[in-house]
């Protein structure tokens, strides 16, 4: 089972079995009210109609189609809608089957991108600490979570260099929405530039809200200044949307949420609503322009995958997005901030909690790691919600929580009392 203690979980299995709206079914019939969207990804809320009727009735017309010299319309047809929610002048998409893949496919076209513009040398990528860019050997390589690496430590991609993290409770802790202190972080971007030469960097990634080790939040002012530096020295700047993409954040993307855009950006996740696995590239004019049309005749990008745009995966996409459009979701998530921000902070004072902090429809919970047990307080306090009804997720002692955009008042109530009582019940 994926990043699982297996022999831990087939003691005590815990098996979903249905899922609607706001809520999960268990194998035992408990309602088990969604507090993460699945995985970050079930933004609409589960088994919606018009998207299941979609990909219902695509299986039926055309099942897969070989993406490899032939297209179908619903790929291009999900690309131009995309294009049209992304900002600044990203125009162009390439689709995967994950955000693993996305995350790969962007720094190919990174390095593509750099031989067709005739500065072949420039390979190397900047990561950053607590980055989590999914599970490819490219993934884990820019990716800043120790434990993602040190099984596979002996064969990473041998240019790589990361940056610190933001996360720095000292002095940000209990933040509302983005810290104030530590735009000043994004320099080191500066320092790692004058070691290597700018004329060697390929490109930066990262999550512009980190999602999977414990929704740390950049500072104001930070990821302006990466896209100053990244521009300055002709450096590709990465967004890995594959969470806060679609909405997440209260606006389509964090690019539009925090004023940013980026080169390359990788989404995932809520492009299907998770229903059909998919991911996307999206890149800027100029970086498609220059791959296609730069090179020698024929093939321009050796890369793909046998499911790029898989026929029942663009059906899902296009439901989906027509399913956020039509019910105005990323506005939702926007006028449902403040209230979930204030949520979030009322477990101010509870038990083992030593820092709260939110964004959009995002929360953390971090709590005090016990002595000697790291991560094991943060278990206990999902096995609690768990049995409460309640699905959280924990990343060592943090508790993120992410419900679908459809959530209701009375359910992000429901979430953080259930969180708050688990605090108290456990040691
Ligand atoms: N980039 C980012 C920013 C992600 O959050 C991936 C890439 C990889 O996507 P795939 O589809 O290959 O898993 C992710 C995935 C968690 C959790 O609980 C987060 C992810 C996946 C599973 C669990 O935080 N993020
Ligand atoms: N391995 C083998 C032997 C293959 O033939 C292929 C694809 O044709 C792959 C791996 C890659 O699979 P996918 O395109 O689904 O990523």
């Amino acid at each position: 089972m994926p990043f699982t203690a297996n022999r831990a979980f087939k003691r005590a299995p815990r098996m979903l079995v249905a899922a609607k709206g706001m809520y999960y079914t268990a194998a035992d019939g408990r309602q088990i009210l969604d507090g993460t969207a699945g995985l970050w990804c079930v933004n609409a809320g589960h088994c919606r109609e018009s998207i299941t009727a979609a990909i219902r009735e695509q299986a039926g017309v055309m099942d897969y189609a070989p993406p490899f010299q032939m297209g179908h319309p619903l790929a291009f047809e999900l690309a131009q809608q995309l294009v049209r929610m992304l900002p600044g002048d990203i125009d162009h998409v390439f689709f995967g089957n994950s955000g693993s893949e996305a995350v790969d496919t962007a720094l190919k076209i990174a390095l593509a991108y750099w031989q067709s513009k005739g500065q072949p040398q420039r390979v190397r990528f900047i990561g950053r600490s607590r980055g989590y860019h999914g599970v490819g050997f490219g993934g884990i390589a820019v990716g800043g979570i120790e434990a993602n690496r040190k099984q596979f430590a002996g064969q990473l991609l041998p240019a790589v260099d990361h940056l610190q993290h933001t996360h720095d409770l000292s002095r940000n802790a209990y933040s509302r929405g983005q810290p104030r202190q530590g735009a000043e972080l994004a320099n080191e971007l500066e320092a790692v530039v004058q070691k290597y030469g700018a004329d060697t960097i390929a490109a930066v990634i990262v999550e512009p809200v980190a999602g999977s080790t414990g929704v740390l939040i950049p500072p104001v002012g930070y990821l302006d200044r990466l896209r100053e530096i990244c521009d300055r020295h002709g450096i590709l700047l990465i967004f890995d949307e594959v969470i806060t993409g679609f909405g997440r954040l209260g606006a389509p993307f964090a690019a539009d949420k925090f004023g940013v855009v980026p080169d390359i950006m990788t989404v995932a996740k809520g492009i299907t609503n998770a229903t059909v696995p998919m991911g996307a590239v999206c890149v800027r004019h100029g970086i498609y322009d220059c791959v296609v049309n730069a090179s020698a005749s024929g093939i321009e990008l050796f890369h793909g995958y046998t499911y790029s745009g898989h026929p029942l995966a663009a059906a899902a996409g296009l439901a989906t997005l027509d399913v956020y459009r039509t019910e105005g979701l990323f506005e939702r998530a926007a006028s449902l901030e403040d209230y979930f921000g204030d949520a979030v902070h009322a477990l101010r004072g509870t038990r083992h909690v030593v820092d709260l902090r939110n964004i959009g429809i995002v929360g953390a919970v971090e709590l005090e790691a016990r002595p000697g047990a790291p991560g094991a307080r943060g278990f206990e306090a999902f096995l609690k919600c768990f049995d409460a009804g309640v699905l959280v997720r924990s990343t060592g002692d943090t508790l993120a929580l992410s419900p679908p955009l459809i959530v209701e008042r009375e359910e992000i109530d429901r979430i953080f009392e259930t969180v708050g009582q688990a605090l108290r019940e456990i040691a």
